[in-house]
């Protein structure tokens, strides 16, 4: 498959190719959840949900493999650096009760995929304590194993768990690409930052471009493959 993209033409192939969806937890994107409490805009990253929709159906409809990731830590904290838990002066710690259970805790609701985009059998869902989805996760073993070599990326927020998992897979050799219109930021100004430093000198870390050109790129190859 040929994706437009920049800074040139991606390429990939959808046996080898993985969907990685960070983060879309309720906590993070919907009113009243934890990103909310942090006083952060929800409504930016709210927005995302359709684009992210419209390409996750597609890469469904054409049997690709969907890995779905959590910032997630276990009930009792000890995946959880005090460096992480302490750092700054947050109404909210993790671990705390917040308005959708404990705050970044495996199995609380807020800490659950947003309805919209929810795991389907068979999709993989990697629960991360740190910032990177290859972080004490095994996901680079899986990916292996199931003879993937390329990613494209959606989620949020893209300055701090998407670009820090799309750094980690750019050095393990993957072939890596962001899709702009399926990321967000609470901070619109990071967004356009971490996007031109992922793609600048040469795509340095990967490739940039936009959920209709994957849209666009499988129905050509569904057509191909008829
Ligand atoms: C993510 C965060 N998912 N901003 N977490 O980016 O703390």
């Amino acid at each position: 498959m040929h994706i437009d993209a920049q800074p040139f033409p991606y390429t990939c192939d959808l046996a080898h190719t993985a969907l990685v969806i960070i983060d879309m937890q309720r906590d993070f994107i919907e009113p009243g959840g934890f990103g909310e409490t942090l006083g952060n805009d929800v409504a930016l990253l709210e927005a995302i949900v359709p684009a992210c929709q419209a390409v996750l159906q597609a890469w469904r409809n054409a049997g690709g493999l969907v890995v779905h990731t959590r910032e997630a830590h276990a009930a009792d904290l000890s995946d959880c650096p005090p460096s992480k838990r302490l750092r700054g002066n947050p109404s909210l710690r993790i671990g705390d009760m917040g308005p959708m259970g404990r705050i970044l805790v495996a199995g609380e609701p807020g800490n659950q995929i947003v309805p919209a985009l929810a795991p389907v059998p068979g999709e993989w869902v990697i629960d991360k304590p740190g910032k990177g989805a290859f972080y004490a996760t095994g996901l680079h073993e899986k990916l292996q194993q199931a003879g993937i070599s390329h990613l494209l990326f959606m989620g949020v927020t893209t300055e701090v768990c998407v670009q820090t998992s799309m750094r980690e897979a750019n050095d393990r050799g993957y072939d890596c690409l962001l899709l702009e219109d399926c990321t967000e930021s609470y901070f619109p100004h990071f967004k356009t930052a971490a996007v031109d430093m992922l793609r600048a000198q040469g795509g340095i870390i990967g490739w940039t471009g936009w959920g209709a050109s994957v849209v666009a790129a499988l129905q050509a190859h569904d057509k191909q493959n008829c």
